[in-house]
């Protein structure tokens, strides 16, 4: 675990599993269908239950780089915000500027919803093929610029898949 304040919220990374955070959010890396996949949107559909996915074909789908809001069901977390990260290609098709703003979504639907905690999972590193020190590096400062200016995000928490990811986001939280 490392963590670091930025004004009066708290950035910071954990090993884990984000299926089981007792954040108020925990944000699931969907797809543009919203009808659940693999990886950390298999996990969450399966440990939240049937009412997400309800919520989730409700709302119909979400373009890449925005988020939508559904209840965490049988989570801990009251809220799951689901978001869709970019595929990746080469870097030169707005991989960077979706990845960036599914972050940035993430969290204006958290403060215009009263979520005061966050835990994200590291987005479009799975099967949508991101390098992930360069997402470590985007994600993370992406968040520290929000929680700069909105204080009511109290904490942000990135919640990584196995010691490769955790170690990837170790080394880039310290230059950020
Ligand atoms: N907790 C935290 N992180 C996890 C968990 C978990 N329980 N399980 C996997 N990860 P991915 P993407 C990590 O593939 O790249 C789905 O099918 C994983 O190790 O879940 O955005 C969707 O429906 C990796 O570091 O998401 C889409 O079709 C990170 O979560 C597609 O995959 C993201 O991997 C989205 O691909």
């Amino acid at each position: 675990m490392m963590q670091v304040h930025i004004g009066q919220s708290i950035l910071e990374i954990v090993e884990g599993d984000i299926t089981r955070q007792d954040t108020d959010a925990i944000v699931n890396a969907a797809n543009p269908s919203l009808r659940g996949g693999g990886g950390v949107d298999g996990a969450i559909h399966r440990a939240g239950g049937p009412k997400i996915l309800e919520e989730c074909l409700k709302i119909g789908g979400c373009p890449t780089g925005e988020a939508r809001l559904t209840t965490g069901g049988n989570l801990m977390a009251r809220y799951v915000i689901h978001t869709v990260g970019p595929v990746y290609k080469d870097g030169a098709h707005g991989e960077p500027q979706l990845l960036a703003s599914c972050y940035r979504e993430s969290l204006k639907l958290a403060s215009a919803n009263g979520i005061k905690t966050v835990a994200f999972p590291s987005i479009s590193t799975g099967a949508y093929g991101y390098p992930i020190n360069n997402a470590a590096r985007l994600a993370l400062q992406t968040v520290k610029e929000y929680l700069a200016e909105h204080p009511e995000i109290t904490l942000a928490r990135f919640v990584l898949f196995g010691k490769a990811a955790y170690e990837a986001y170790e080394e880039a939280l310290k230059g950020v």
